[in-house]
């Protein structure tokens, strides 16, 4: 307590945790100091991973102190916070990141190379914070680094995984997956809070008693509990003193718990019930759009929901408010179904333990939440079984039985005698046995519903939330369409773009205001700008040819057309037709004269992806792909003309380097099925073209940059099912292209042709779902329509200058601000430099 102390002893503590001063000296004292204090290591003797770790720290240091002042600030202040609620966070690499946010990169720049280390190579030697599958944990990502940005008080709430997303080694072809020991050499960008440990339960029973007054209280007599620590990830925005906080958490066991094990004699069960503890955050979930449906699952989402809330209510209760002031302090966002236990976590709190009435209790929660939804594919859609979920949380069934009651009331009243609707609006599905729909209980729960592009957000109102739609009406259901920072995936992954532009708008004001990007527009006529503009193109490729030629051995030309597919392997983002069209080009290859050959576009496909360790289709697709670069690549009669590379381990990192040397790239899902897409955003915004189906964000994409600078094909949303219908009961023959495809597979071109007859199984007429042979012919047309426009370098320029100066909307610093406003009403509160340490 500072008032308690002799007013010098404050004094002196005020004067010592002054901020340090950010020049060179300054910084590589800090830098030096670390490796021979925190490092213990010899000033002179080091390598590259030293390095990092001693200009981490000191990086580190100048970021918590702005943690600090944050925090502190807005505990004073206490405004409306939100919380984003996500069991992924994406992060990618920190140090880079953080030096440029917080306006440090050429000081630090400057500060090693003196001390005589490359600071790329430093950059390098960080691993990835690998805590997500693909698109929803990068979003998480992106939304952080904008709500720090833009000065909004925010925390994420997740869950710190010992083991990320697997590594990808390719061996004979095939996809092997490796554990992610992303902790193994200490990780300097969290804050381990050991002080703040909240206790979890699980199982047990449920007691019920009627109080003084006659109404029946539930009392959860719990079988088990573990504990949740808290470790905090200081999250910088770009210019601005404003530095949020992603809270992860991770299982311990309880002291509790052993005790009485210990107390019993039974000293090798309290140990295995220790170990069962911590395997709560062990690893993440490798599935990205499928539900696996496992026990350890469930209890992560619990484990998580529960430990969040408890904080955020603990928060809450600590400004001595009313109850029903709640919704007005704290907006909880549900990134996906996976945390929507918090609703029925929160209405247990506030029925059992702060004993408010069900109703009030109710309306505090659905003013609380909103919920976004991020795919409409059946097998994603979250389930739990009664059984299994009443053996791990009793008290919860009830009141999720209860909810359930409530509201099927409440249809009943509005729509009568309408058995049929009751039975597909219930959160409880009759199935054998009867199943949890997770996303019926999220959109009961929350006060807003949204979807992630136009196109999704429309789909779902017609198709999963129909008749709920029909029930609470329109505005509970509304569009956010996604977006990317452009921090990280342009003025970070392609320095040079960014300081051309910079230089060509006069000052760096677009970084955060990406509609100024606009002023482009008037450089496609300049031919000395688009020579550098090309340039840069050019140089990233280098960069990107570099990386293959170490990662995959296989020379490529920088001057050929760079074609990229890098995403999730998935039947519905159709790498498959991708990887036909590639065999179809080079039978056509093979077929031509010398003189006709001279005329072809070379062309380097360039593909990457994780494939979930259980989806066989998806990573037969992967050895398909590396099967016909095999034979592709060393086939003297097509040299240059077509390179084929898988590139392993697909990665934030990785991205950062693909993004910005690719001259088209792939998005070319059936239609209706990706939700929105944000790599096609990023592609885009480095002036990489696209190629793509009208599905998710592409639509949006195609509308701001125009008609002229996209390559559109395909069939559209609308017609996806009657094209179904037509294939499976009126025999629409497979295209001809396409027909001449398989047969060279089945003919052994690329390896044992039994390998791959699953996967051409699912090509057969009538079982096409994905709609392939539907679009195979597009797909070519789009494709020579790509070669041709590429021929015309200078129109292409243009083109690519266009896409970039006009994908201002696409910013996630829009995004975020839409949802600020229209959802969470939560307003920005920028923090004062004080000059603490
Ligand atoms: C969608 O498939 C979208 C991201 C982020 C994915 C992708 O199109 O860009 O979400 N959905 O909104 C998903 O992971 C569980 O669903």
């Amino acid at each position: 307590e500072k008032s308690k102390w002799p007013k010098e002893t404050v004094q002196l503590w005020e004067r010592l945790s002054k901020k340090e001063a950010n020049d060179v000296e300054t910084i590589q004292k800090s830098i030096v100091h670390h490796v021979t204090t925190t490092l213990a290591r010899a000033a002179y003797n080091m390598d590259n991973f030293s390095a990092y770790q001693a200009v981490a720290l000191s990086t580190r240091d100048r970021l918590i102190s702005r943690w600090n002042e944050t925090q502190g600030q807005l505990s004073k202040a206490d405004p409306k916070r939100v919380y984003y609620l996500s069991l992924e966070f994406l992060l990618g690499r920190s140090m880079d990141n953080a030096l440029l946010n917080m306006g440090l990169k050429d000081t630090y720049d400057k500060s090693v190379e003196q001390l005589g280390f490359n600071m790329e190579d430093v950059i390098e030697s960080e691993v990835d914070a690998a805590l997500g599958n693909g698109g929803l944990g990068r979003l998480a990502a992106c939304y952080m680094d904008s709500l720090a940005t833009l000065d909004y008080p925010a925390w994420g709430y997740g869950l710190r995984y010992n083991y990320g997303i697997f590594q990808q080694r390719i061996v004979d072809g095939y996809q092997t997956e490796f554990p992610d020991y992303w902790l193994n050499f200490d990780n300097p960008w969290e804050l381990p809070r050991l002080d703040i440990s909240i206790q979890i339960s699980f199982g047990g029973h449920v007691q019920a008693s009627q109080d003084e007054y006659g109404v029946t209280r539930h009392n959860w007599i719990p079988g088990s509990s573990v504990q949740a620590i808290a470790y905090d990830v200081p999250i910088p925005g770009y210019h601005t003193e404003n530095c949020n906080n992603i809270r992860l958490w991770r299982s311990k066991p309880t002291k509790v718990f052993d005790l009485t094990s210990f107390n019993e004699g039974n000293y090798e069960k309290s140990v295995e019930d220790a170990t069962n503890a911590e395997k709560i955050t062990s690893v993440l979930y490798p599935n990205d759009n499928t539900m696996a449906g496992k026990e350890l699952r469930l209890k992560q989402q619990y484990f998580w929901t529960a430990a969040s809330l408890h904080d955020i209510v603990r928060r809450f209760k600590k400004s001595m408010r009313e109850w029903s002031n709640f919704p007005d302090q704290v907006a909880i966002q549900l990134n996906d179904t996976h945390p929507t236990l918090a609703i029925v976590e929160l209405q247990r709190l506030l029925v059992d333990e702060e004993m408010l009435s069900w109703d009030d209790a109710w309306e505090i929660v659905t003013k609380t939440f909103a919920f976004t939804n991020h795919t409409v594919l059946p097998e994603a859609m979250e389930k739990w079984s009664v059984p299994m979920f009443e053996y791990l949380l009793p008290r919860h069934l009830q009141i999720i039985f209860d909810i359930n009651l409530f509201f099927l009331q409440k249809v009943e009243t509005k729509f009568p005698n309408d058995r049929g609707l009751l039975n597909r609006m219930s959160i409880i599905e009759e199935a054998q046995p009867q199943q949890i729909r997770m996303a019926h209980l999220a959109v009961v729960g929350s006060h807003k519903v949204n979807g992630v592009a136009a196109l999704h957000s429309n789909l779902i109102k017609t198709t999963i939330f129909k008749d709920f739609v029909d029930y609470y009406g329109e505005e509970k259901f509304i569009n956010k369409t996604n977006g990317i920072t452009p921090r990280r995936w342009l003025h970070q992954a392609n320095p040079q773009l960014s300081n051309l532009i910079t230089e060509t708008l006069g000052g760096d004001k677009w970084l955060k205001d990406l509609s100024l990007l606009k002023g482009l527009n008037t450089k496609t006529e300049d031919a000395a700008f688009r020579k550098q503009w090309m340039q840069i193109k050019r140089a990233n490729k280098v960069r990107l040819a570099e990386l293959i030629k170490t990662r995959c051995d296989v020379e490529v030309s920088p001057d050929a057309l760079f074609d990229v597919q890098v995403k999730r392997i998935h039947e519905y983002k159709r790498q498959f037709m991708n990887i036909l069209v590639v065999i179809h080009r080079y039978r056509t290859i093979k077929s031509m004269t010398a003189a006709q050959k001279a005329s072809v576009q070379p062309r380097v496909v360039i593909f990457g992806g994780k494939a979930a360790p259980g989806y066989y289709i998806a990573k037969l697709v992967i050895k398909l792909i590396n099967s016909v670069a095999a034979v592709v690549n060393q086939d003297p009669a097509v040299g240059d003309l077509l390179k084929v590379v898988f590139i392993p381990d697909y990665n934030v990192s990785v991205a950062e380097v693909i993004v910005p040397a690719s001259d088209i790239s792939q998005h070319i899902s059936t239609a209706g099925t990706e939700a929105s897409g944000t790599s096609n955003m990023k592609f885009v915004l480095n002036g990489g073209l696209i190629i793509g189906t009208l599905d998710g964000a592409n639509i949006e994409i195609l509308e701001e940059i125009g008609e002229d600078n996209i390559f559109i094909f395909g069939c559209m949303a609308h017609e996806v099912e009657d094209l179904r219908h037509a294939q499976r009961y009126r025999g629409v023959p497979m295209d001809p292209a396409l027909q001449g495809v398989i047969s060279a597979i089945e003919r052994g071109t690329f390896e044992d042709p039994k390998i791959f007859q699953p996967l051409i199984s699912t090509l057969t007429v009538g079982k096409d779902f994905y709609l392939i042979s539907a679009d195979f012919a597009s797909y070519i047309a789009a494709n020579q329509q790509v070669d041709a426009a590429y021929k015309n370098q200078d129109e292409w320029s243009k083109k690519s200058i266009r896409c970039t100066a006009n994908m201002g909307k696409f910013s996630s610093d829009r995004s975020v601000k839409e949802y600020a406003e229209e959802i969470w009403n939560i307003k920005p509160y920028p923090v004062v430099d004080e000059g603490h340490m």
